[in-house]
């Protein structure tokens, strides 16, 4: 650095920015988070975005300082000296400790913003249970007392999501509606559902998706989804009403295991 021309300097300037724009049009125009099918979904993809945008900044300056590094002090050939000692330079050291700070700090905030818009709560949500165990789902509506192992909604609607696992950790994610949430285990004891994880989420687009298990839960972990079925509202209440109502006594639905008998209960008179 100590001996590079200023002419050098903004002629890396130039290839880290040309390398930044160029490698930011190629990331943020690849749809790495598939179809659109919630309300918070552009704002988790725009975050997304101003991510990849700064990552590859970063990328781009390290990137253009190495291969420059490689090129131009290379030794010569034959050459066995040992390297100048170097004392440091002091606002070249400044300037990559105040600039990832001030990224992290603003992506910090900007997450935060994000974040709190995302999951603010709509006064008419929808709460629905959600149980996972190996290997399935189980989605209860306390409003409608309606159990099922479908997860039904009404479009437009905002789902507040409570989720519990029986057995090991789950996660819940609808790859089209972009939040991601897991599901905890919550006492020592078999069936313990004391740790109510939530997550919100609007659906905005009608159709069929799958709820996918996305937390390495066993050996059937890869056929843990359940489908999720957005609709009208009228269709979802003629499906409510269809549906089998929570019976008093109970007994867990689902898959393996029975750790879920006596929770049900829980659930209902919650
Ligand atoms: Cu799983």
């Amino acid at each position: 650095m100590k001996d590079m021309s200023r002419a050098t300097f903004f002629k890396l300037t130039g290839v880290a920015l040309a390398l930044t724009v160029i490698g930011s049009l190629i990331m943020v125009n690849i749809n790495w988070m598939g179809l659109d099918g919630s309300t918070e979904k552009g704002t988790i993809e725009t975050l997304l975005n101003v991510t990849i945008v700064l990552s590859t900044f970063v990328f781009s300056v390290v990137m253009t300082m190495l291969v420059y590094a490689v090129w131009k002090y290379r030794a010569k050939p034959g050459d066995e000296s040992d390297g100048e000692p170097i004392h440091g330079n002091t606002k070249l050291e400044i300037i990559w400790t105040v600039v990832p700070t001030l990224i992290v700090v603003g992506l910090g905030v900007y997450s935060t913003i994000a974040l709190n818009d995302i999951e603010a709560e709509a006064a008419d949500s929808m709460e629905v249970d959600v149980t996972a165990q190996q290997f399935a789902w189980r989605f209860d509506y306390p409003e409608q007392g309606v159990t099922s192992n479908e997860l039904h909604v009404p479009v437009g609607t905002q789902l507040d999501l409570h989720l519990t696992a029986l057995d090991v950790l789950h996660s819940f994610w609808v790859p089209e509606w972009g939040i991601k949430r897991d599901l905890v285990p919550g006492s020592d004891l078999p069936g313990g559902d004391d740790i109510d994880n939530t997550v919100r989420v609007t659906p905005d687009v009608e159709g069929r998706y799958s709820v996918v298990c996305t937390e390495l839960c066993g050996w059937g972990h890869a056929t843990m989804r359940a489908a999720a079925v957005v609709e009208s509202p009228d269709e979802f209440d003629a499906w409510a009403a269809d549906q089998e109502k929570i019976p008093k006594d109970n007994v867990s639905t689902g898959a393996a295991g029975g750790n879920g008998a006596g929770v049900y209960n829980d659930q209902v008179t919650k």
